[in-house]
């Protein structure tokens, strides 16, 4: 059996290091390199013959990552790509049996610490949540925040792990957070390939952390492809570094250290990096290392051969630079080792690899054969007692016969047979069908848990406190609603921080934060550039190091800008580590109707749709925005908060208790009673609502109006169905397109929470019309719900159940 202890590389930072002891560290460094080689070229074997559905390795790039891998420390952050395993073997942060049983999606998070099994392999993960939901302390242990598949998507959150630390070192209040900094040293490491630094968000990072002065160090691995598209075709100049130079600082002013070395030259590489990674450690100044003249040994990935759109020469260049061969080359020659020791070296590293991925695909297949084994016999066993014998044998010899079988194959077995079998009452039949459900809970757990991080400190647990009101209670306005509540919470909560466009010198462009930088300093509450991806993926980053931010995007319709982050890093984190990691950030926004095509958005189908793995919040006003911000700043999971636009300066009376009172997530309200129909609605329609609720009151018509108040989770105690028992009638409004964010609340109504039942009407939705909002009160009242829409609406339903008591209006 193989050891898979960690294999992790030696610095070069001992005082005084013989020549033996520089040996020794050099050849463990190449061991640690071939192994990787080995883990790539068994790997694609693996995918080549059907064992393994999708390869994609770090082939060539092996000799930079153990350079890179010296000169990270304890409590330092990696946001990388998937070319990183030899990086992640020599740190120690994983090792080829996990590699292994990655490829294989075990989803034994034991076997598969960084996704159980549900992320493609070389997609790394440290995990650094514990089961209770408290962190582990991060400033002992190297921290690898989780990969994702999209070329340059990490980029963000690069820049968030940066800026953790130079919060950490600039704010003395944060001392006592012992686990997650030591005076802001960390650096955060970032790899990205030569083609993805093509995507915008490459851009929009890389001057935000110049503007910053973070320590982040970015690592360019340029083998001069981006799959078959050529340097040529994605970079001017062909060469990332040479345009970025006008980012070199000089002259004292802010900037990068930007470095270039070559990929296959461990001496230099190793320099550079320990000099790099100097600088941006003690200086907090963001370094770039481009690294050239890589290689694709094996091509891009499984999915197909780079002979098909490299020439020749191109080739042949790639053979004779690959960097594990130019290391090997330069030991000889600098008798580091003889050609002997090496190849001897390279068979044991061979076998050595072998045995690790038999024994990774062995702890899965024997687990599932096991199972397999069980099912067949007791399907054999059921087919003995029913007259569809054959029909259970065949399905029980298919399952036997399948090739490489998984957890699919045998759940749809139990399946079909209890098709075939609907007819029977039998114990065999019983025992098959609790199988079935076992299997289905367990594949639950396996597969769709997690979305949330879902331990006790989730906000859906946080206790709620109601609110209370002074007898004197002050009439003020919402926006000073809201800068109370803030107030209160940065008193109560030094690791709360808060930053976005206008947020800090003038305190938000709707006043919220008013006066608090003067109050809690700019380190706390800042100003950034307009870059929204970065915003988002600058909380996302202080998210996971154990800040809490609150990520404001300046109006909802530019959420869009921050959407990659938003969607694909932060909203699957909790989901693809398997509650490994966790990066509890709100979203502060604003939105709804006001005036123009891109300040009037209400696009919350298509937030519905894009954002699982956030809480959902529509407060109505800001009272209730503040309540939701109480619960969500106590709680450790992700959320999006869209404030009401046009609601700032309607008059709210001040709570007491503004800093204290929770607001429970899922909690729905009825703001009217009314036995004729229910009407829900939420964010700045519903103020119209209420309005055309009194109107309808006067021709008769009681309506029930209800507030889901956060649409993610929706109404958790079945207020609106119970609601529908008794009116029978259901109207949904809101401000998105018709078939949006209406249609899943129609869903979660009538399927969810079975109205369907209850129903005698056709359930109806008002919505705004297909189209962006138009400026202008006209374009308002011709796209958006009005006042009178709704009026005419809820009569029509009224009209249509009973024509003689209302007759149609037109
Ligand atoms: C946003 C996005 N666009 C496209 C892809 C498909 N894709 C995967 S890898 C890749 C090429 C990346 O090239 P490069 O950044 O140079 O890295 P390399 O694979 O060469 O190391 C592309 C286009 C993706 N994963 N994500
Ligand atoms: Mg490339």
């Amino acid at each position: 059996m193989p050891e898979t202890t960690m294999r992790a590389t030696s610095k070069f930072d001992t005082a005084e290091l013989s020549f033996d002891d520089f040996k020794k560290i050099v050849i463990d460094d190449y061991r640690i390199g071939y192994e990787s080689r080995q883990a790539s070229i068994i790997g694609r074997k693996e995918v080549l013959t059907g064992k393994a559905k999708f390869g994609i390795f770090g082939d060539g790039k092996e000799v930079a990552q153990l350079a890179m891998a010296k000169a990270f420390r304890a409590g330092d952050w990696r946001a990388g790509y998937y070319r990183d395993q030899t990086f992640m073997f020599a740190t120690g942060m994983s090792n080829l049996k996990e590699f292994f049983a990655q490829l294989y999606a075990n989803p034994d998070v034991e076997k598969d610490p960084s996704s159980a099994g549900r992320q493609m392999n070389c997609h790394y993960a440290t995990r650094f949540v514990n089961a209770d939901g408290s962190w582990v302390n991060q400033a002992e242990t190297m921290n690898c925040s989780s990969d994702i598949s999209t070329t340059g998507g990490h980029m963000p959150r690069l820049l968030g792990l940066a800026y953790a630390s130079k919060l950490y070192r600039q704010n003395k209040e944060l001392e006592y957070l012992k686990q997650f900094s030591v005076n802001g040293n960390e650096v955060a490491f970032g790899s990205i390939g030569n083609g993805a630094t093509s995507e915008g968000l490459f851009f929009e990072v890389f001057n935000a952390a110049g503007v910053l002065q973070v320590p982040m160090a970015i690592s360019i691995w340029d083998d001069a492809y981006a799959i078959s598209v050529p340097a040529k075709l994605q970079t001017t100049k062909e060469d990332i570094s040479e345009i970025l130079k006008g980012f070199q600082r000089e002259n004292g002013s802010n900037g990068f250290e930007i470095f270039k070395v070559k990929g296959w030259d461990y001496i230099a590489l190793c320099e550079t990096y320990a000099k790099a990674i100097a600088v941006c450690r003690e200086e907090h100044v963001p370094v770039l290392i481009h690294v050239i003249e890589m290689t694709q040994p094996q091509g891009h990935s499984t999915s197909g051969s780079h002979e098909r759109y490299k020439s020749k020469d191109r080739l042949t260049w790639e053979d004779e630079h690959d960097c594990l061969l130019k290391m090997r080359q330069w030991m000889i020659s600098s008798a580091i080792a003889t050609e002997e020791e090496l190849t001897e070296l390279e068979n044991e590293a061979r076998k050595y690899v072998r045995d690790c991925q038999r024994e990774a695909a062995a702890e899965l297949v024997t687990i599932v054969n096991a199972e397999l084994e069980e099912t067949a016999t007791m399907i054999e066993q059921f087919a003995e007692t029913v007259s569809v014998k054959d029909k259970l044998i065949e399905i029980a010899t298919e399952l036997r016969k399948s090739y490489d079988a998984g957890r699919k194959e045998i759940v749809s077995a139990v399946r079909k047979t209890l098709w075939a079998t609907v007819k029977e009452d039998s114990t065999e039949r019983q025992m098959l069908a609790n199988l079935l459900k076992v299997e289905k809970d367990k594949a639950n757990v396996r597969y769709n848990s997690k979305l949330f991080s879902d331990t006790p400190q989730s906000p859906l647990y946080v206790p709620v406190v109601p609110v209370s009101y002074s007898d004197d209670a002050r009439s003020i306005n919402g926006s000073e609603v809201l800068n109370a509540c803030f107030d209160a919470n940065f008193a109560r909560d030094k690791t709360i921080v808060a930053f976005g466009e206008d947020l800090g010198a003038i305190g938000d462009v709707n006043q919220g934060f008013a006066g608090l930088q003067a109050k809690y300093g700019d380190i706390r509450i800042t100003d950034s550039g307009i870059r929204e991806s970065a915003i988002i993926g600058q909380g996302m980053g202080l998210a996971m190091r154990g800040l809490r931010p609150i990520a404001e995007i300046q109006y909802l319709d530019y959420l869009i800008y921050a959407m990659t982050v938003i969607s694909d890093d932060i909203g699957s984190l909790s989901y693809r580590t398997f509650g490994g990691q966790k990066a509890p950030v709100i979203i502060r926004t604003r939105g709804h109707r006001l005036e123009g095509i891109w300040h009037s958005g209400s696009p919350l189908g298509m937030i519905l749709g894009s954002m699982r793995g956030f809480h959902i919040c529509v407060p109505r006003n800001m009272t209730q925005a503040a309540g939701l911000y109480n619960t969500l700043l106590r709680g450790d999971e992700p959320a999006l908060v869209i404030e009401s636009l046009n609601g700032y300066r309607l008059k709210e009376k001040l709570p007491s208790n503004v800093g204290e009172f929770t607001i429970p997530l899922g909690k729905a309200e009825i703001m009217t009673e009314g036995s004729d129909i229910t009407v829900v609605s939420y964010g700045s329609t519903l103020r119209i609502v209420l309005e055309a609720a009194e109107e309808l009151k006067n021709m008769g018509i009681n309506v029930e109006v209800i507030d889901p108040q956060t649409l993610y989770p929706f109404d958790k105690e079945h207020v609106c169905s119970t609601s529908l028992k008794k009116t029978n009638k259901l109207l949904v409004i809101d401000e998105d397109v018709p078939g949006g964010a209406s249609a899943y609340i129609i869903q979660q109504i009538l399927e969810e929470q079975k109205g369907y039942y209850s129903l005698d009407a056709q359930p109806r939705t008002l919505t705004a019309k297909e189209h962006r909002p138009p400026y202008g009160s006209d374009g308002d009242y011709f796209s958006k719900p009005s006042f009178d829409d709704v009026v005419e609406a809820v009569y029509a339903i009224m009209s249509e159940a009973n024509p003689a008591k209302f007759p149609a209006i037109y």
